[in-house]
């Protein structure tokens, strides 16, 4: 009586325990596969129907253009990129003396903002002021998601400067694509990587 007691206590514990076995490793690979990849978690209605076009439209005024940057636009770089560019990959052009309305959207989870800078300075730890008046989003450093922020600014100088993310080390990771201010340039321009150069949309 005593035997038939301990085997089937026997059998329940290792009943228990292959239970217990098969069921962490699958509710773990489910949790993985749910928070994978960083475009994961982004509230997609904030960014639906924009396409490439979006990204550099004409303005309303004369020398005026309206530019569009999406943070986490895709996967690239763990999600620290604009319109799905970083480390310089994409460049806006911007005639000296044009103004700019930008407005910059993280439909993320993760905290990114917005800020213009010299080239050099996405290099360095230290997020600099915004190089032209008001080219940056509020609270830059803290960033902000699930938010749509605008600023407007003016290219009163040429040279090369950078849209970055003013987030604290996203710059130096290369959360920044390229903005030249060009003395040459008739209108406005982007180009995304090695794709043709794109001129504003109405
Ligand atoms: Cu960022």
């Amino acid at each position: 009586m005593k035997s038939i007691f301990v085997t089937i206590l026997f059998t329940a514990s290792v009943l228990v325990l292959g239970a217990a076995d098969s069921t962490p490793p699958s509710a773990h690979h489910a949790h993985a596969a749910s928070s994978d990849g960083p475009t994961s978690g982004l509230k997609k209605e904030m960014i639906a129907g924009l396409t490439e076009k979006d990204f550099l439209k004409k303005g309303t005024k004369d020398k005026t253009v309206k530019i569009l940057i999406v943070a986490t636009w895709s996967d690239d770089n763990y999600g620290m990129n604009f319109n799905g560019w970083s480390k310089g990959g994409a460049v806006y052009t911007l005639p000296k003396g044009w103004t700019a309305e930008v407005t910059f959207i993280n439909p993320g989870p993760v905290p990114h903002s917005l800020i213009v800078i010299e080239k050099a300075a996405v290099k360095k730890i230290q997020m600099p002021e915004p190089y032209f008046d008001g080219a940056v989003v509020p609270k830059h450093l803290q960033g902000m998601s699930y938010e749509k922020a605008t600023f407007t600014f003016t290219a009163s100088e040429s040279g090369d400067f950078a849209f970055a993310c003013g987030f604290p080390t996203h710059a130096i990771n290369g959360h920044w694509i390229s903005l030249e201010i060009s003395d040459d340039a008739k209108e406005p321009t982007l180009q995304l990587g090695n794709n043709p150069v794109m001129k504003a949309t109405p």
